[in-house]
Order: C-alpha cells, then sequence, then structure tokens
C-alpha cells in the first residue's frame, strides 16, 4: 500500500513477541510497555514486514543471562513476582544481597533494588520475569542474526535496557540485554561500538565494559547540575571527564556528551555527526549497537530535549551508512504516540524505504492527540507540542567536539 520493498543488497531481521505488550509497571509508572503495540500496529500497518525477515522471539535462558548477571540476581528474576517477593527476600542466599542505599530512597527497596512499592523505578509486577526474558530473547536473537551473517541489520524494539548492573535493577531496567549481545559479538567481532541516544546516560553499558578496549562506550545524555527537586537528571554520571575506567586498558574506550536541556535538532545534528564520525574514524569497529531511546524526542514525558522524529531518525541513517553490522534497540520513550511513530519511521529507515508524512495515524489510539508542526522543520513528523527551555549555548557544543582532539 506503501510501496514497501526489501532494500537492495542487504537483509534486515525484527524481532519481536507480543506477550511483551500486556505488561504493566504500575498504575502511573512512566514505563509503557503498550508503546511496542502502538509500535508493532504502525510498522505492519505500513506494511514494513514485506521488507524485513520477522522472527517471533523465545525466552533468554537463565544461562545465557548469567553471561554478565550474578547468578542469584538471575535465579531471583526467574522466580520473582508479586506473590513471591516477600518469601523470597527471606531466603538467605538473596537477603544477603542488601538493598542499595539511595540518598532518595522513599520506597521501601528489597534486595537487588527491587520493590513491591508503586513508587519504586524498578517494581515487582505481574508476569515480570516473562517479560524480561523475552525482551533479552529478543535481543539475544538479532545478535545471532548478525553474527551469523544472516542479517546486516537487527531490530529489537523491545530491548535497550541499559542501566541495568550485574547485580541490582536500576532505572526500569532489569535485564542488560545490550551488554548480553556484545558479549556474545566479542566472541566475532574485533571492536564493538556502542552508540546510545537515550536521553539518560548509558551508565550499565559503560560500567560493564569500563576495563574492556574492544568496546567502545558512547553516550548522549541530558547532565546537568541538581534540579530544584535536590535531583541530578537520572542517573546522575556520564560527566565529560568520564572516559573509563582510569589507570585500566579500558581508559579512553568510553566517550560521554552532557547536554543541557532543550538542545534542538541543529544542535544535536552536530554534535552526534561530529563526535560520532570521528569516533568512529578512531575506533574502526567491526559492528555497532546503536540503542535508540526515544525520550531524547522533544514532549517526551520523562525527557527534556527538543530533538524532532526527523533528526533521531537521521542518527540511526548516519550509523547504518557505515555499511557495518548494526543491531538497533529501543530503551526509553514515555509519550507512547511519538516513541511508536519514531521506531516505525526508523524501521522504514533501516530497510531504505519512505513513509509518506501522514504515516497511518488510525492505527494509534488518540489519533486527535497527535499535534502540531516541526519546527523549523516543514511538517515531516513533528514530535512534540512542548518545547524545553533551551539551556544550550552553541559555543559549549564546540568546546564538546574540540574536546575529542585531547
Ligand atoms: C515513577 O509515577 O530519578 C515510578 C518513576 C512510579 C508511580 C507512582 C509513585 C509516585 C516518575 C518516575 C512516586 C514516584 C517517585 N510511579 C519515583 C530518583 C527517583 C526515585 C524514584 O529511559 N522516584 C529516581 C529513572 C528515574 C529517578 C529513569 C530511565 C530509563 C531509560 C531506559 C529511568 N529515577 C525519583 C523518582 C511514578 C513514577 C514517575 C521516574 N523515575 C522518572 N525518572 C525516574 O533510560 C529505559
Ligand atoms: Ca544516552
Ligand atoms: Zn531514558
Amino acid at each position: 500500500e506503501y510501496g514497501i520493498t526489501r532494500p537492495a543488497g542487504y537483509k534486515v531481521s525484527f524481532h519481536y513477541n507480543s506477550q511483551v505488550e500486556d505488561m504493566h509497571f504500575g498504575k502511573t509508572h512512566p514505563m509503557k510497555p503498550w508503546r511496542l503495540t502502538l509500535t508493532k500496529h504502525l510498522v505492519l500497518g505500513c506494511g514494513l514486514q514485506y521488507a524485513m525477515d520477522t522472527f517471533e522471539a523465545v525466552s533468554a535462558t537463565k544461562e545465557q543471562v548469567r553471561a554478565f548477571h550474578d547468578p542469584d540476581y538471575v535465579d531471583f528474576l526467574a522466580e520473582v513476582s508479586p506473590g513471591t517477593f516477600e518469601e523470597l527476600c527471606k531466603m538467605p542466599r538473596f537477603a544477603s544481597h542488601a538493598p542499595p542505599k539511595h540518598d532518595y530512597d522513599a520506597v521501601d527497596l528489597g534486595p537487588f533494588n527491587l520493590s513491591t512499592s508503586p513508587g519504586a523505578d524498578c517494581p515487582v509486577f505481574d508476569g515480570m520475569s516473562k517479560y524480561l526474558f523475552l525482551y533479552t530473547g529478543a535481543t539475544l536473537a538479532a545478535t545471532n542474526q548478525l553474527t551469523t551473517n544472516q542479517s546486516d541489520i537487527a531490530i529489537n524494539w523491545s530491548g535497550g535496557l541499559h542501566h541495568a548492573h550485574r547485580a541490582e535493577a536500576s532505572g526500569f531496567c532489569y535485564i542488560n540485554d545490550i551488554v548480553l549481545s556484545i558479549v556474545d559479538m566479542l566472541r566475532v567481532y574485533p571492536r564493538v561500538l556502542y552508540v546510545d541516544i537515550d536521553v539518560h546516560h548509558g551508565d550499565g553499558v559503560e560500567e560493564a565494559f569500563q576495563r574492556q578496549p574492544r568496546v567502545m562506550t558512547l553516550s548522549y545524555h541530558r547532565y546537568g547540575p541538581y534540579d530544584d527537586t535536590g535531583h541530578k537528571f537520572f542517573p546522575g554520571t556520564g560527566d565529560l571527564t568520564d572516559v573509563g575506567l582510569k589507570g585500566t586498558v579500558g581508559e579512553h574506550f568510553a566517550l560521554n556528551v552532557p547536554i543541557p536541556s532543550g538542545i534542538d535538532d541543529r544542535q544535536y545534528k552536530y554534535l552526534y555527526e561530529s563526535i560520532t564520525g570521528r569516533t568512529i574514524e578512531a575506533f574502526k569497529p567491526s559492528a555497532i549497537v546503536l540503542q535508540c531511546g526515544a525520550d531524547s524526542l522533544g514532549g517526551d514525558r520523562l525527557g527534556q530535549f527538543n530533538i524532532n522524529i526527523k533528526q533521531h531518525g537521521e542518527c540511526v541513517s548516519f550509523v547504518k551508512n557505515m555499511g557495518l553490522p548494526l543491531l538497533l534497540l529501543g530503551g526509553g520513550g514515555y509519550t507512547a504516540r511519538n516513541v511508536a511513530r519514531a521506531w516505525c519511521h526508523e524501521t522504514a529507515l533501516a530497510t531504505d524505504n519512505v513513509l509518506p508524512d501522514n504515516i497511518p495515524m488510525d492505527l494509534v489510539p488518540r489519533p486527535e492527540a497527535f499535534m502540531g508542526r516541526a519546527h523549523g522543520e516543514g511538517k515531516m513528523y513533528p514530535a512534540f507540542n512542548r518545547l524545553h527551555v533551551n539551556d544550550c549555548k552553541d559555543s559549549d557544543l564546540e568546546y564538546m567536539v574540540k574536546r575529542l582532539d585531547n
């Protein structure tokens, strides 16, 4: 219907299992797995399935997840539910993993930073184990398509959970599917570049590879001083001076681009293309993993940038044009209708298709919520109706790009 064709000369695979859609983190929790339902409906409504090999994801095994995570944590995640949480917490091997102490702890946290309290970032909810092992399974299947040369680009919009640590859930992330994917890739590729355009710092991935010179991590994120609530923008790490673990061979194999609120398309393009371009030239990766968190879009419920879907997509095209094996993952994204439009648009870009400006909004609930204009960009996939105050000075961006010389 939209003249969708397969890309010429390369193959794209798409990995998904609709069982992830039914999950609820809690009533007003910002992470809404049903944004993946919207994404799927748009992708199928446009006919993009004809441009790719589509795979129904199966759950990752505990053994696969242990390639990065603590064995006790893996067992806990596999067994936990709202009904079993209390009991599991009392078992000595789990109780010994004391909850982390955070200065903002307003809710009771259990072992591994998990909690049944509704105010928690990482709540224990019904069907949670199924959800975690499925999004991980999808990422691992996508990775396998690349490492076995069966696909050139592989996509999992349900993955990209970059905050999870070895034995601790963090920031809506429980299993770090990205780390597990890169560990697999290192069996085949000499060097892997990880790029993260989620509005939050990709701290879990950076930390996992902080001593590893074969993995370069590069995160673009909101970063700044304490806000009026006394918090730093989550997770509060990822300063410009953070370049990997000092005194190890991993030093200089992490890069961070801390960004003030309100950055616009032109400014983001300048930063992203100069820094990502120079990084690829210098590091010469054999494969690229791109975390496409859509909370960097304007109008996001948690994000503070003013990026349109068009520019978000250009970040995907830029690394795609390097012609390297490419894994595209989701991540954050809290204004669901914009998440769906961005990831559908990026599925089209990955398969060399162009969608019309009026991508089928009728497949998405609340069509009246589709708003307004892009700012200065015609009507190409506008992402927002609410502008963030732009605290981003061009002179500061130049400074960050110049730092690359050191
Ligand atoms: C919520 O409404 O900044 C959780 C989290 C639950 C339900 C009702 C409870 C009301 C916003 C966030 C109280 C909520 C207090 N509910 C939550 C320091 C915080 C401690 C927890 O995109 N409170 C912690 C995590 C970030 C903090 C961002 C991004 C993930 C990713 C990849 C993770 N945590 C302050 C907040 C709500 C909630 C409303 C919330 N949590 C917003 N930002 C955070 O990078 C997927
Ligand atoms: Ca980021
Ligand atoms: Zn995020």
